[in-house]
């Protein structure tokens, strides 16, 4: 049986809740309470880094969730989620981390105004707006005539950036100007595994009161 520990509203674990359902794989969910229970010592037997996602396949752990996301593709091939051609692969794995390292860490200051909270860094966003439209700039260089990245088919790059891609509309930086970035993000939000992992207003609502309360 597979296991994932994970947070809904996190894309780090949406990502992998994504991939398990694209894979068709039975697997169990387990809510982290990331007040408290990451450092629950029955946790940290799991991930002593005390992050979600984690997944347990079987008894064998697994962290970091582009490592849980290869060791799936690797386990259940089907449907293969990672080209064979090396330009392609590189494609894949390049939105993988360009997503993970350059447009995730952008978002920090933009959790202010995704939620409207007052303290805005006026300087902290122009910067992220800036780093946001040079990383949506690679992806739709990036995609070629094909719907996805790389492929014909849906690839873990696809998964990775497009837990992301979609919030960007919300810091108020339009995907109008990349069209291709915008048909390819909604082809993928209209996929049940997308709808099926949408947060919902009550858990947005949740989260904003826990920013407004580390605020204050
Ligand atoms: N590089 C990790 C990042 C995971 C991560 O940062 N998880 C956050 C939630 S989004 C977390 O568990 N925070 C709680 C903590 O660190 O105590 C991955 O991709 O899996």
């Amino acid at each position: 049986m597979i296991t994932l520990y994970h947070l809904p509203l996190s894309p780090n674990s949406r990502r992998v809740w994504i991939t398990l359902l694209e894979k068709g794989l039975d697997f169990q969910l387990v809510e982290v309470n990331l007040g408290g229970d990451q450092f629950k010592p029955e946790f940290l037997a799991i991930n002593p880094f005390h992050h979600i996602p984690a997944l347990v396949d079987d008894g064998f752990n697994v962290i970091e969730s582009l490592a849980i996301m290869d060791y799936l593709e690797a386990k259940y091939p089907e449907p293969a989620m990672l080209p064979k051609d090396a330009k392609d692969l590189a494609t894949v794995k390049m939105v993988e981390m360009v997503s993970v390292n350059e447009l995730l860490p952008a978002l920090t200051p933009m959790m202010a105004v995704i939620f409207d909270l007052p303290s805005k860094d006026a300087e902290a966003i122009e910067k992220s707006t800036a780093k946001i439209n040079t990383v949506l700039q690679f992806f739709e260089d990036k995609l070629d005539d094909r719907p996805y990245f790389g492929s014909d088919n849906l690839t873990l790059a696809d998964i990775v950036a497009g837990s992301i891609v979609p919030w960007l509309p919300k810091t108020g930086v339009s995907l109008n100007e990349y069209p291709k970035v915008k048909a390819w993000c909604d082809r993928l939000v209209a996929r049940p595994a997308w709808q099926q992992t949408e947060t919902t207003p009550e858990m947005l609502a949740d989260f904003k009161k826990l920013l407004m309360s580390r605020k204050s």
